[in-house]
């Protein structure tokens, strides 16, 4: 039988607009494995709706009785609950995965969010952006305009972080190899945040990196590139 399976998805003013990039990956792995989830959009200060899970971050997937957070934790689980649903890791890369997972958190993350920050902060629910602004602009160290000011220069250097998946990726369609796995879902996550909540455009248009967006945007009936987001783009 079947389990009931939920998912708290970080939403911005438009509830549709689910922006999240952990919560992205999370999407694309049960895509991958084929599991279908009630989506439930969460707010950052809606604490409460997810204090059940122990913890004040989303994603927070709840599969049956067990409630998962933290998305790489998720994806694991989702691994060995469906073991004969398609494969997120394939043969021995789930090291590997983990490696470009935690490349994808601490060296695109806070790359791009330094150029999406005050994107961010506008399309976020009223109740949101008061806290939004402050713990942000805790982490960053400056007010989010400031954070975002010399954005030429933050586009540049994030070009210079995406050199190692560039290399990558003109020897092979997807990080993972032929078919794409929960490795390029991962990184795909940081994409689909930014592009949800802004219209900023991260990559050049002859960059095997946009190549490889695009690719992944088209998988699974075109989920990423139809994803709501607060720009108005074309689907087709
Ligand atoms: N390592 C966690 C990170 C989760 C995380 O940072 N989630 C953000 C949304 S992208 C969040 O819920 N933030 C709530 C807050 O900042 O209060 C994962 O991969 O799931």
């Amino acid at each position: 039988m079947t389990k009931p399976v939920t998912l708290f998805e970080l939403a911005a003013a438009d509830p549709e607009v689910r922006f999240s990039p952990h919560c992205w990956k999370v999407r694309y792995a049960l895509a991958h494995k084929q599991v279908d989830a009630e989506r439930v959009p969460w707010r950052f200060t809606d604490k409460d709706a997810i204090s059940f899970s122990g913890q004040g971050l989303v994603p927070v997937l709840v599969h049956g009785d067990d409630v998962l957070t933290d998305s790489w934790r998720i994806a694991n689980f989702l691994e060995t609950q469906y073991p004969d649903h398609p494969a997120l890791f394939g043969d021995a890369a789930q090291p590997l995965a983990e490696f470009i997972n935690a490349w994808a958190d601490g060296a695109l993350l806070p790359r791009i969010a330094r150029i999406i920050l005050v994107n961010i902060h506008d399309n976020l629910a009223d109740k949101d952006k008061p806290y939004f602004r402050q713990s942000r602009e805790k982490r960053f160290g400056a007010p989010l305009e400031e954070v975002a000011s010399n954005r030429p220069e933050l586009l540049k250097d994030l070009g210079a972080a995406l050199a190692p998946l560039r290399g990558v990726l003109k020897s092979r369609p997807f990080l993972a190899g032929e078919e794409p796995r929960y490795a390029d879902y991962s990184v795909l996550g940081m994409f689909i945040w930014a592009r949800c909540v802004s219209e900023i455009e991260l990559l050049q248009p002859d960059d095997p990196v946009h190549h490889w967006r695009d690719r992944l945007l088209d998988i699974f009936g075109g989920l990423g590139r139809k994803a709501p987001s607060i720009v108005a783009r074309a689907t087709a």
